[in-house]
């Protein structure tokens, strides 16, 4: 993409070890920042109009699973918190499918983007998938759909919001529901959330916000979206070492096809 950036330098201060220091003590604090008006009117606008319409060219991935994201356990109850099922109904745009001149392309590739990421989320490296489809993509979730309560496999996520409905589609969490790296599992937090048991927060955020949330350890969801205009927002992926692509049987289930040969690319899992 050629013209202004994308990101408004003005309010957001990517190279400053200040502001990267002060958006690093949020995100400890709470596991969740949002930076309010970082992309610009005008860049979701366009990413908006160009990805709008293509609403119907989404994947559905089947829709219900655990909040742990894999294969039931068959030796548990059905209705242990282990195997309560949920489900996710939202579709999504994959890498693939995004314009190569996308603003979303350009603020991915930002070496200072990039760079302001690792020094927030405390890590040395970001990569892109080597994958096709997983670095960059578009949640589309129409009247009706949302994303059921879950942990995500990775340690952070960095979304944006595109467009956000008349009502619902609210991103709901549990902060520090379990320590995953203790390998805890956290049964009774997640048997009292998913009976709606258990205190819960919401986070606000707009089109144009920029979220970076650690959901390894945060139960979250988003609600279904109320009335007729659809909830839309991008993933943007990484990966802290080079050359990672999900397995096969992880694209088929995220987005309905795998890609060309493998190669010698490392194969991760995700959510
Ligand atoms: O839609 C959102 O706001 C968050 C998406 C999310 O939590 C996820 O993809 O795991």
């Amino acid at each position: 993409m050629t013209g202004p950036s994308p990101i408004d330098g003005s309010r957001h201060l990517l190279k400053s070890w200040d502001y990267r220091r002060q958006c690093r003590e949020v995100l400890e604090a709470d596991g969740a920042l949002v930076l309010t008006g970082f992309f610009t009117a005008a860049a979701v606008a366009r990413v908006v109009a160009d990805s709008a319409p293509r609403e119907n060219e989404a994947y559905y991935a089947l829709s219900t699973h655990n909040v742990y994201l894999t294969p039931l356990d068959p030796e548990l109850a059905d209705d242990h918190p282990f195997n309560r099922q949920v489900v996710s109904s939202k579709g999504l745009l994959a890498d693939d499918q995004i314009p190569a001149d996308s603003p979303l392309r350009t603020v991915y590739d930002d070496l200072d983007f990039r760079d302001f990421l690792c020094a927030v989320l405390g890590i040395d490296e970001v990569h892109p998938y080597a994958d096709e489809f997983s670095s960059i993509n578009i949640h589309f979730a129409s009247e009706g759909r949302e994303l059921g309560w879950h942990f995500d496999n990775s340690s952070f996520a960095v979304t944006m919001m595109l467009r956000t409905p008349e009502a619902g589609g609210t991103f709901e969490y549990v902060a520090r529901a379990r320590d995953a790296d203790a390998g805890e599992m956290a049964y009774d937090t997640v048997e009292a959330v998913l009976d709606g048991r258990y205190p819960v927060e919401t986070l606000a955020f707009s089109p144009g916000d920029l979220v970076l949330f650690r959901g390894r350890n945060a139960m979250h969801r988003v609600t279904p979206t109320i009335g007729a205009v659809s909830r839309l927002l991008v993933v943007f992926a990484y990966n802290d070492q080079p050359g990672v692509a999900l397995s096969d049987s992880a694209l088929q289930t995220f987005y309905g096809r795998t890609g060309g040969p493998a190669g010698n690319q490392r194969r991760a899992t995700r959510g």
